[in-house]
């Protein structure tokens, strides 16, 4: 038997791509509420507008820079349409979605709580109890089928005054305000809520920083400041849970993607471990409590500056997260030969060819060992429980006229998942306390806001602009996962 007993199955999701009603029950707005739709071939757009009325937009591009002019602020235009304000209406759905986790088994429903629900601006006095009653019913539905939560603080959003004000994450402020919320939230989900991680793929913070860390000035200054600063905030979270719940464990969530060499030339493998530096900082200081020297020296050598306490350092050390939960869909290949146009050097998932790997339309690879090699790396370097808290295909599903959806597609690629994370736990002996795949139900993409991108067990009838009637329709990969969860992973 790889998995043990109590391994939390499941599936995930997040507020902006799934909850929908944006505007409703007195949630304020959140930075993601200003980001339009784009397309595989098109960058999503953050929507802005200056004192005197002028409107204008920044592409969204993962991994490159953009920036909203100084004298703008990110606002709603009405000529764009803007995802986030419905996803896929989880708000109006959750009784019937919970019911169809509940009937493939889950035993664990990832979720985002959307954090200017509960605080509209980022720093009123009191939470809005119309957000907090809200996920207060989503966590009774869970209870009724005993399906553990786990959730998410801050899932690419963060109340988008907040944003305006102090231009996101890059603020030293947002760290207390963020620790208020917190422990609003951990005192009042007390007994309902055990597994929390504070910012999903905090790595974002790099790769996509305008909705990791809502910075709408992202140089490298800011990039590092907002870093430290959401360091500091899960440091204090961790430290709250604690205080509050003995029972409460918060993680990190960290974008993990294997990357390989696509020649033997010495300069490829040290690519690859600059590569890797990028993103295992932010596990070093989350997960192993300091900072790496390999930062400290790249931050000397960009002349960065970071406004810090010693205290900062004495929590990220006395306070690093119970558990390490990481995202990981592909693989990528880099070369410092991109002769043939086949690697391009392009560090994110996108984009990038491996000629031993078939792709989806998108691009990304679909690779079988990715799961083990992410879980054995992350293992052997920090000895922390393991979460794979996203892993799935993105497929443009195709709705049958007898309302059936056969995804074989889907089906091969989460057996071949679920088959790495069984070496890894059987030959390896990593300590793995679950699989949240991405996504329970389909919801919005996260990259390029379409709807077509579809990674759910369930189909929902919703089109790219949000039309469409929101049912939901089991998927051919509902059934299976149903058979995978009652075996505990040994009938794929
Ligand atoms: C991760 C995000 C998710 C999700 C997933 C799939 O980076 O945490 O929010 O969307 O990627 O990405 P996409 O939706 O762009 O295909």
């Amino acid at each position: 038997m790889a998995f043990k007993k109590g391994f939390l199955w499941g599936g995930a999701t997040a507020a902006n791509q799934y909850e929908g009603g944006y505007d409703q029950g007195g949630k304020g707005l959140n930075a993601i509420d200003v980001l339009t739709n784009g397309a595989v071939d098109q960058p999503r757009l953050v929507t802005w507008k200056k004192a005197d009325g002028t409107t204008g937009t920044s592409p969204l591009v993962w991994g490159k820079e953009f920036s909203v002019p100084a004298d703008a602020s990110p606002a709603i235009l009405p000529e764009y349409h803007y995802p986030s304000h419905h996803g896929t209406d989880f708000y109006h759905h959750y009784q019937e979605d919970i019911q169809l986790m509940a009937e493939m088994g889950f035993k664990t429903f990832r979720l985002s709580l959307s954090w200017s629900r509960i605080f509209p601006n980022g720093d009123d006095e009191q939470p809005n109890e119309a957000g907090l009653a809200f996920y207060d019913q989503i966590f009774a539905e869970c209870q009724k089928y005993q399906i553990e939560p786990m959730v998410t603080l801050s899932h690419y959003d963060a109340p988008l005054s907040l944003v305006e004000r102090y231009g996101g994450w890059a603020d030293r402020k947002l760290i207390d305000l963020f620790e208020k919320y917190a422990v609003t939230v951990f005192k009042h989900y007390k007994g309902q809520v055990k597994y929390w991680t504070t910012f999903n793929e905090i790595n974002a913070m790099d790769l996509a920083p305008y909705m990791g860390g809502g910075l709408t000035d992202p140089t490298p200054q800011n990039r590092a400041q907002g870093a430290h600063n959401q360091f500091v905030a899960s440091a204090k979270a961790v430290r709250a849970a604690h205080q509050i719940d003995p029972e409460m464990q918060v993680g990190q969530m960290l974008a993990y993607a294997p990357i390989y060499a696509y020649t033997c030339d010495p300069a490829d493998q040290v690519e690859i471990m600059k590569a890797q530096q990028e993103t295992l900082f932010y596990s070093d200081v989350q997960v192993g409590g300091r900072y790496p020297e390999y930062r400290l020296k790249s931050y000397e050598r960009q002349g960065i500056q970071l406004d810090d306490t010693p205290q900062d350092y004495e929590l990220l050390a006395e306070y690093p997260a119970d558990f390490l939960s990481f995202s990981c869909y592909s693989s990528s290949v880099l070369t410092t030969h991109p002769t043939d146009g086949d690697a391009s050097g392009n560090l994110g998932v996108a984009g990038v060819s491996n000629p031993y790997l078939e792709t989806n339309a998108w691009g990304w690879a679909t690779d079988p060992d990715c799961l083990r090699l992410a879980l054995n790396t992350l293992w052997d370097r920090y000895h922390r429980p393991l979460w794979v808290v996203e892993n799935g295909l993105g497929w443009a599903d195709q709705l049958e006229s007898d309302h059936t959806i056969h995804d074989d597609y889907r089906i091969k690629y989460l057996r071949a998942a679920i088959s790495s994370m069984a070496d890894a736990v059987n030959e390896d002996g990593v300590d793995l306390m679950g699989y949240t795949m991405w996504s329970a139900i389909d919801l919005v993409s996260n990259g390029t806001g379409e709807m077509k991108k579809r990674y759910g067990l369930v189909y929902v009838d919703c089109d790219d602009l949000g039309n469409g009637t929101m049912k939901r329709y089991k998927k051919d990969s509902f059934a299976w996962f149903q058979k995978v969860i009652a075996s505990n992973g040994t009938d794929l």
